[in-house]
């Protein structure tokens, strides 16, 4: 029996452009042929994916008329509804047409501006018309070169009347949508606005409707700030903002590279599971594990199945191995030694008694600063369930 292999309950789910990708990087032209939709629906249903995301234009050709998308978006959804597949996000691609060189939603030209709405307009209804839960606003492009070109305090405003303007229009149109916002610190801009997932909570606190936005973070993206993933996410979810996330692998100091899910950093991945799964006891997100990463440029089709296999393979092991560590005897002991509930009520909600009594307090610093915390113990048990020689 092969405990890893995924269902629809794990709620993988992987991009159109993902498995999709055919190779082509800023130095090499494609190496693999574009397979349809419906093949990449297909393959991944039978792989035991739950379903896909796609841009628009993934689906769609960048102005094609409206019969021909008609066509196309049945066709997609006679597949969808044949094998059980869901669109579980959607999103605008304004990155890729030269119309975007100079932003979307930010660009100094307010008609490359209209055009950007006018498209995630017709996005949006996509989305809803495919039943998406959740709508992305990536700003690949919403950043600069040099900075002289606008004032950045400007480029957040055209940004916010964006995302207010499209929380307005599906609240008018009663759709059943809510939007994530995914940061990147740079590439292909040399730097994007909002770099940071840290960024982009404090932004979404400063729109209309905040209860309609939230997050979605990318390991790589993080990664690439030299920033803690686990801790993004750690504070979107106490936040409440977790609405998606997208799950690969990257090594820092490195452009954005999309890597197949724990290839790189192991023991983070591990600790993402961890707090995904909260089997330490913490909330568990619900939501459905999106691989945003792509094969080896070396890889033939035959090797992207590989890779969308090991995605979920590595994801469903990592759970059982937190399942495993935190159920661990040994392991809740040495986290239990750590918290000492007496004096909890204390450090929290002032009250001039609080005060009284925390001043009244006999803490000896150098006493205190004596105790060992057996980190190093819990650590090592930590390496010792991932390379599976505790279970
Ligand atoms: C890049 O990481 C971005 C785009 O691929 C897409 O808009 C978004 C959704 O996952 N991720
Ligand atoms: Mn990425
Ligand atoms: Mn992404």
């Amino acid at each position: 029996m092969d405990h890893y292999q995924p269902d629809k309950t794990d709620l993988f789910t992987f991009g159109l452009w993902t498995v999709g990708n055919v190779g082509r990087d800023p130095f090499g032209e494609a190496v693999r042929r574009r397979l349809t939709p419906s093949e990449i629906v297909q393959k991944l249903a039978q792989l035991g994916a739950y379903g896909v995301n796609l841009h628009d234009n993934d689906l769609v050709p960048i102005g094609a008329p409206l019969k021909e998308r008609d066509r196309i978006v049945a066709e997609f959804r006679a597949v969808l509804d044949e094998t059980g597949m869901k669109v579980a996000m959607a999103s605008s691609n304004l990155f890729f047409h030269p119309v975007f060189k100079d932003g979307a939603f930010t660009a100094n030209d307010p008609k490359v501006r209209a055009f950007a709405f006018q498209k995630t307009l017709a996005a949006i209804d996509l989305a809803v018309e495919l039943g998406a839960a959740t709508f992305v606003f990536w700003g690949g492009r919403e950043g600069a070169e040099t900075d002289a070109c606008r004032d950045p305090r400007e480029a957040l405003k055209r940004l916010r009347a964006a995302v207010d303007f499209f929380c307005e229009y599906a609240l008018e149109q009663r759709y059943p949508l809510r939007f994530a916002l995914e940061a990147k610190p740079n590439e292909p801009r040399g730097d994007i606005y909002l770099a940071t997932t840290g960024h982009m909570l404090h932004f979404i606190e400063t729109l209309a409707h905040p209860e309609m936005v939230g997050v979605n973070p990318e390991v790589a993206h993080e990664t690439m700030a030299g920033l803690s993933f686990v801790h993004a996410v750690a504070q979107a979810m106490e936040a409440g903002k977790l609405f998606h996330v997208d799950l690969n692998a990257q090594r820092i100091g490195r452009f954005d590279q999309d890597l197949r899910f724990g290839s790189e950093d192991l023991k983070q991945a591990f600790l993402l599971v961890r707090l995904l799964e909260g089997t330490a006891g913490g909330e568990r997100y619900s939501g459905p594990r999106h691989f945003d990463a792509h094969a080896y440029r070396t890889e033939d089709e035959a090797g992207v199945w590989e890779f969308a296999r090991g995605c979920m393979r590595t994801y469903k092991m990592l759970a059982e191995r937190a399942r495993a560590f935190d159920a661990d005897p040994e392991v809740r002991g040495l986290l239990a030694e750590q918290l000492d509930p007496a004096l909890e009520p204390l450090l929290s909600g002032y009250t001039r008694e609080k005060a009284g009594r925390l001043r009244a307090l006999a803490l000896d610093p150098d006493e205190l600063s004596a105790r060992g915390l057996c980190y190093e113990r819990l650590d090592q048990l930590l390496v010792e369930f991932l390379l599976g020689v505790r279970s």
